[in-house]
């Protein structure tokens, strides 16, 4: 039998991908439903290339949904998806809420693809963003040469804060284009947002546009960001490290899609150059763009709209034993949110044939 597919959030950033991958990859399912807030409710929008209304979000929508994907804020999943698991429906949640929930597998499909099967929830989990921009290759690399320690730094895009996010940064670019003598002075470019765009609300707690932002999240204990201690916790717990040492700070640039990461990996043993391009070559879902004769590595400006991992820029650390650094990009609307979500559904959808 073929399961019914609900997608909750079907209107936002993520939703608007999701709907594009479930169209284009192999059709699993039967009903797909799209629900949304009563804000939403009664638009139409196309799935598999049929008009479908956008139903609101209440406890009988979930009736006869087999499988349920959440992309919605922290706060909604924590209300919602308990009540869509208590209707019978496996749900795979976007949100941050339940991740670290030891009843509930965080899963990445190319390192822990059994996890998906030991949900006593009915809730499966699918991680932040940045941690799975890198998530395919560490977990490539961990698998042969046992990784013991990350330190990373994002260059994270703007549509990791949602479509408010991308709307900001092109009123932004939009308010300074033309204006030659703008990011020359301290302060410049706040004022002339201001100008501009007066009190209008960022996502962003600085100006994007022009800027380098080092923060991402809510704040947390010892001055970290909710992003840096998410990408810590969440690599633990989807590669089986419970001790790996991770420290990252995470940085918003002005990029539309696709997060990038730069990464020093420290191993259980020597790894050369050649055995990280080995090992990610044969990685199915990762490409390595890495010639640095030829000037080739992976940018989001290359990378947005597609589906892998993008490894370049890989080099044997010359001061630090067992160690590799290298440059990460990945779209993170599509396997950093919906192609993930999509790809556990598609583990769960198997369990039906
Ligand atoms: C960002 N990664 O780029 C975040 C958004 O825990 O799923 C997603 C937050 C999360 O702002």
């Amino acid at each position: 039998r073929k399961p019914t597919l609900a997608l909750i959030g079907a209107t936002g950033a993520v939703g608007t991908v999701m709907r594009d991958i479930i169209s284009s990859r192999e059709d699993l399912y039967g009903e797909i439903k799209l629900v949304a807030s009563a804000r939403s409710a009664g638009k139409i929008l196309q799935v598999r290339g049929e008009d479908l209304v956008v139903q609101e979000l209440t406890p009988e929508v979930f009736d006869g949904v087999d499988i349920a994907i959440f992309d919605v804020p922290d706060e909604v999943s924590a209300t919602w998806v308990p009540i869509a698991a208590e209707r019978g429906a496996v749900v795979i949640d976007k949100s941050g809420t339940f991740r670290m929930n030891p009843e509930v597998p965080l899963v990445v499909p190319e390192v822990n693809p059994e996890a998906v099967r030991d949900r006593p929830l009915g809730i499966v989990s699918t991680p932040n963003c940045t941690t799975l921009s890198m998530m395919a290759a560490m977990g490539a690399l961990h698998e042969q040469y046992g990784l013991r320690e990350l330190v990373v730094a994002s260059y994270q895009a703007v549509s990791g804060a949602g479509v408010a996010g991308s709307a900001r940064l092109y009123d932004e670019v939009e308010a300074l284009a033309g204006d030659r003598t703008i990011g020359q002075t301290a302060g410049d470019v706040r004022k002339a947002l201001q100008n501009k765009l007066g009190d209008e609300e960022s996502p962003f707690p600085a100006p994007v546009a022009f800027n380098v932002v080092p923060w991402a999240g809510s704040l947390k204990d010892g001055g970290w960001a909710s992003e840096e201690i998410k990408l810590r916790n969440e690599s633990r717990k989807i590669l089986g490290i419970p001790d790996l040492r991770v420290s990252a700070t995470c940085v918003r640039v002005p990029v539309i899609t696709t997060h990038s990461l730069a990464v020093h990996a420290t191993f259980e043993r020597e790894i050369t150059v050649a055995d990280a391009h080995r090992i990610l070559e044969a990685a199915p879902t990762v490409v390595v763009m890495d010639d640095p004769e030829n000037g080739v590595f992976p940018t989001p400006a290359d990378v947005v709209g597609t589906d892998p991992t993008y490894v370049g820029r890989i080099r044997q650390a010359l001061d630090f034993p067992n160690a590799l650094d290298l440059f990460v990009c990945g779209d993170n609307l599509r396997k950093g949110a919906a192609l993930n979500a999509a790809e556990i559904a598609e583990l769960v959808a198997a369990e039906f044939a």
